[in-house]
């Protein structure tokens, strides 16, 4: 049985860790800062900076940070990627207290690269650039190669092995590494990588655009320069901000007076198309795989969570000699650099950043480039929330858990038993003008603004949006028992609009009791499992959409993606769902248009959608349940 089975790994120890997050905005060519007294790793390590030459002539700058005293040849650790290294930021990184002190103390030579068109590295940017279409071009995969090659017959004491880690777009740059390597490549541990922008990473989710996210990246990265320069948005308000924004095809040239590629691309690519499927990570990626993957995802990543859970269930078809491993933490986007005690208001039962760094990171690494120590990882390593276990499975999503409905009934009641008659559909009005926020008002500011706290939205406390009409709700009876789900959970609702486009967003959540034994900060509140947004267009195909069918009762598909939860006993089961969810996603006009970023004010329109609930229409949630729930 699935629990008898588990090992409890208690999350022990170590480092209290306060690393700035990869991909903070940092600006380039302050001279280094003075290093924190306690950063003893980073105090041993001396720096240079190189220009390395690739096969096109264009020059990438790096950092090089080797142990002061290196008394046998060591491996290379490789990172890469477009925000900018400062001294001060690796320095804070190799301490002992930084995300890469256990990596550090244990000695590798660091080398942090600028990818082309960033910072210091010449040549143009090309965001998540495809794959070359000839020999005679470049691409990451083949920067990487020549930089491999540079690396190796240059940098003193290395020992010729190699490894590549990296988080988000340096966890992108970490997979497509894979492809075609340098024989010197080794191992490799990509984290956080996106894999398909237009289906749920970044950019877009179903073919809903994520505005703020989208527009505030873009706007830091597609600069001017080679800087990273937040946009300046005047106000914290993001919501009013967004809401006064009527011509998002425009947006670049109105507020930056120049055009973004990446905006401009958003604008001329509206459903799934060529240019997106050729960005696909998987397809930039080995079909057998060669290079040794630990792939890492955070079940609570803003960002990515898609992206590394797909990367690894594509490279599992091609990975025949069981070199590709998953990791699944209790972590927003690169939460496993911090020390991972606490998500929002929960409690994680330990350090679960520093004891992955120590007890899993560390390890791959010293056994794949130092060839030291056995390697004792599972083939999947997954956190299972509610109960803070960390579990050893054999595959993910995990061989025991059985699919199960929870039908979404009438009176607001979630229920594993289906509609047997007819019950009145549930309906809302949905009004453009006034979009469901996607979390407190007072809460949204721009995703980089400063005093942003985005990075742990996703922990936000749901209940409030139940006082909404335009957010319906359903929730089981308190729990019984526990129940347990493990694997892959999705949502089929048969639903009507009177408009000719809807999207629709659901939720899992598990809400706390509020009773006695709840923490107070607990109490009663509605902790948020698992979600998406799906653009109803889209509903027969995402590379032709089509506009709905006013009136029509038609079922909708949502993929929520996976979780590994306890639900306690005494807790209940809830469902919400609703069609907006500002400016995290943009708004459907709601009456079909060609592309929703051109869409005038005048396309905007008040409708109302119905979910059903009868034996013809069981709109219900899917769930892998492992125990409990009868
Ligand atoms: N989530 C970020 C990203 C990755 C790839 C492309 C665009 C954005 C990041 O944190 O790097």
């Amino acid at each position: 049985m699935f629990n008898s089975a588990t090992k409890r790994r208690a999350a022990i120890l170590a480092l209290l860790i306060a690393t700035s997050q990869p991909g903070a905005v940092i600006s380039q060519g302050a001279p280094p800062a003075p290093l924190p007294a306690e950063s003893l790793n980073a105090a041993d390590y001396v720096s240079e900076d190189v220009m390395i030459a690739m096969r096109d002539g264009v020059r990438l700058h790096a950092q090089i940070w080797r142990p002061r005293n290196i008394t046998e040849p060591l491996p290379i650790m490789m990172t890469r990627s477009p925000y900018g290294f400062t001294a001060e930021r690796i320095g804070n990184g190799l301490s002992k207290s930084g995300g890469y002190g256990e990596l550090a103390a244990d000695k590798f030579i660091f080398v942090f690269q600028d990818i082309r068109g960033r910072f210091g590295s010449e040549g143009e940017f090309v965001n998540l650039r495809p794959v070359k279409k000839s020999e005679k071009d470049i691409d990451e995969a083949t920067d990487t190669y020549d930089t491999i090659d540079w690396l190796v017959k240059n940098v003193a004491s290395n020992n010729g092995n190699v490894g590549i880690f990296g988080v988000s777009y340096g966890g992108w740059t970490t997979a497509v590494a894979t492809k075609d390597p340098h024989p010197a490549l080794k191992a490799v541990s990509s984290q956080a990588s996106p894999e398909d922008m237009f289906i749920g990473d970044d950019f877009l989710h179903n073919g809903a655009f994520r505005l703020d996210y989208a527009w505030s990246w873009v706007s830091a990265l597609e600069t001017d320069g080679r800087t990273m320069k937040a946009f300046d948005f005047g106000t914290d308000d993001g919501y009013d901000w967004y809401l006064k924004q009527t011509d998002l095809a425009n947006l670049d040239r109105q507020r930056l007076g120049r055009t973004m590629p990446s905006w401009q691309n958003f604008v001329s690519h509206p459903s799934y198309d060529a240019f997106w499927k050729e960005r696909r990570t998987s397809h930039m990626m080995p079909a057998r795989v060669a290079t040794p993957n630990l792939i890492v995802a955070g079940w609570w990543d803003q960002e990515d969570f898609y992206g590394p859970m797909q990367i690894y269930a594509n490279q599992e078809k091609g990975d025949d000699r069981n070199l590709n491993y998953l990791v699944v933490g209790p972590w927003n986007h690169g939460g496993w650099r911090r020390d991972g005690n606490t998500y929002g208001p929960y409690q994680l039962g330990g350090p679960t950043g520093s004891w992955f760094r120590t007890k899993v990171e560390l390890p791959w690494f010293r056994y794949w480039l130092k060839g030291v120590g056995t390697l004792d990882q599972p083939e999947a390593l997954v956190f299972q929330s509610g109960s803070n276990v960390w579990q050893r499975l054999s595959r993910w999503p995990a061989a025991e858990a059985r699919q199960r409905k929870l039908y979404l009934r009438s009176g607001g009641r979630l229920s594993f038993d289906p509609p047997s008659a007819a019950e009145a559909a549930d309906s809302f009005r949905s009004d453009p003008a006034n979009p469901v926020p996607y979390r407190d008002r007072a809460s949204i500011k721009p995703f980089m603004r400063k005093g942003s706290t985005w990075s742990t939205w996703l922990a936000d406390d749901q209940a409030p949006f139940t006082r909404r009409k335009d957010v319906l709700f359903w929730q089981t009876e308190p729990l019984t028992e526990d129940v347990t789900i493990a694997g892959d959970i999705a949502a089929q609702l048969f639903a009507s609009t009177t408009g000719s486009d809807a999207d629709w967003v659901v939720k899992l959540i598990d809400v706390h009791p509020d009773d006695a034994a709840t923490a107070p900060e607990l109490k009663g509140r509605q902790r948020m499992i698992a979600n998406d947004v799906f653009r109803g267009r889209f509903r027969t195909s995402y590379e032709k959409p089509q506009p709905i069918v006013p009136g029509k009762v038609l079922d909708y598909n949502i993929d929520l993606h996976s979780a590994s939860h306890v639900f306690k006993k005494g807790h209940r089961i809830a469902v919400q769902v609703q069609s907006s969810w500002f400016p995290l996603i943009d708004r459907n006009p709601q009456t079909y248009v060609a592309n929703i970023l051109k869409a005038r004010p005048s396309d905007y329109k008040v409708q109302t959608h119905s979910v059903f609930h009868t034996p013809a229409y069981p709109s219900a949630i899917s769930i892998a349940v492992v125990d409990g729930g009868q």
